[in-house]
């Protein structure tokens, strides 16, 4: 079994992930993780916490010789030294601040916002480059574009980056959807025998996972319900890649919509805890949106979910145990899905 916890808060002094069950013997040149931390790191729209953050990080357990051992694998990320936070008994509204102090009964909005805050994301994605690298390594890629921002429908580099202008001028932020895509897939993974099984629904705890996160639909989504059932069946991709909650063979999209950053440069009205009186905040530091590190974020998030699904159909304790049977399989799959 495939699975990763992790621990940290955002200015504490490391976040730190531990993966369980991965592979023997999968080469994860260290600059793969190092580059994919940076494709979040500086996403389009990030705010100035990331010109100070290195995302340098610690591999102590489960690797050696630049192979992965089938040990647990320990990363460890340093992040900037910023001192300790101060104690705000003023919630944020739209973030975990409020559900938070009244689900642990602290006063202290601080000490919510330390572990919700979205800088844990960092690890996931350094745990997600070894599944990214399994599934590479296999002939599985993962791509992903953002195919909305704001209320613009149709983004382009230079559009996206007017916007983005436009509403830091305005110490507003903006939501967006992205897409992701994964190609190559075998066949065959996850499964229709529990709901639990549905790979749908792994990959949609996968994602609403994400900070942020508060919509997710699989090929057409939303827009299959406007659809007869005979329109729908002409155009099978808009399965998205599952059907019965099992790889089909096609490509697996996804789509999720991400939120508007809630912490406002302009400030929001909220109300202090302690006093009961009204109270403004103002959060300098929030990224204009999350959207495009969201969406790299949600590779490694769905890079993980399925490697975890290809270990369970195909077991083995090693890339050289794995990988014959997942060529052996696709030839056999891909004949009959040849003659469809
Ligand atoms: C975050 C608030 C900002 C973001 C942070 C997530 O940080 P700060 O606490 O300094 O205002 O920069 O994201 C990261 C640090 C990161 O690496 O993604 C939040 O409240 O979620």
């Amino acid at each position: 079994m495939l699975r990763y916890l992790t621990a940290g808060e955002s200015h504490g002094e490391t976040i730190t992930g531990i993966l369980d069950g991965f592979p023997a013997g999968v080469p994860v040149p260290l600059a793969c993780i190092a580059a994919q931390l940076e494709r979040r790191r500086l996403a389009p729209g990030r705010g100035p916490r990331q010109a100070r953050e290195t995302d340098s990080f610690q591999i102590t357990s489960g690797m050696s010789g630049g192979l992965t051992t089938g040990a647990p694998i320990a990363v460890a990320i340093a992040n900037s030294p910023s001192g300790k936070q101060a104690f705000s008994s003023v919630p944020r509204p739209g973030h975990a601040d409020l559900a938070g102090m009244l689900k642990y009964g602290t006063l202290n909005a601080a000490v919510i916002r330390e572990r919700a805050s979205a800088r844990e994301t960092a690890v996931r994605v350094a745990l997600g480059s070894f599944a990214l690298r399994l599934h590479g390594l296999l002939g599985i890629r993962f791509s992903s574009r953002v195919v909305s921002l704001g209320a613009d429908a149709a983004p382009t580099v230079k559009s996206a980056m007017a916007a983005l202008a436009a509403a830091r001028a305005a110490g507003d932020t903006l939501g967006g959807v992205f897409e992701l895509r994964v190609d190559g897939l075998p066949a065959g993974l996850g499964g229709c025998s529990q709901g639990t099984a549905r790979l749908g629904s792994r990959l949609a705890a996968a994602m609403f996972a994400i900070n942020s996160i508060k919509g997710f639909e699989v090929g057409g989504g939303f827009r299959l319900a406007a659809c007869g059932g005979i329109d729908a069946a002409r155009e099978p991709q808009l399965s998205g890649g599952l059907d019965g909650g099992i790889t089909n063979g096609s490509p697996l999209l996804l789509r999720c919509a991400v939120k508007p950053v809630p912490g406002l440069a302009a400030g929001a009205d909220s109300v202090n805890l302690k006093t009961f009186k009204k109270a403004r905040v103002v959060s300098k530091t929030s990224d204009t949106t999350a959207v495009f590190a969201a969406a790299v974020i949600a590779e490694h998030a769905a890079a993980l979910e399925l490697a975890g699904a290809l270990l369970e159909k195909f077991g083995g304790d090693s890339l050289a145990e794995i990988k014959p049977r997942v060529l052996e399989w696709r030839k056999r799959t891909g004949k009959v899905l040849a003659r469809l």
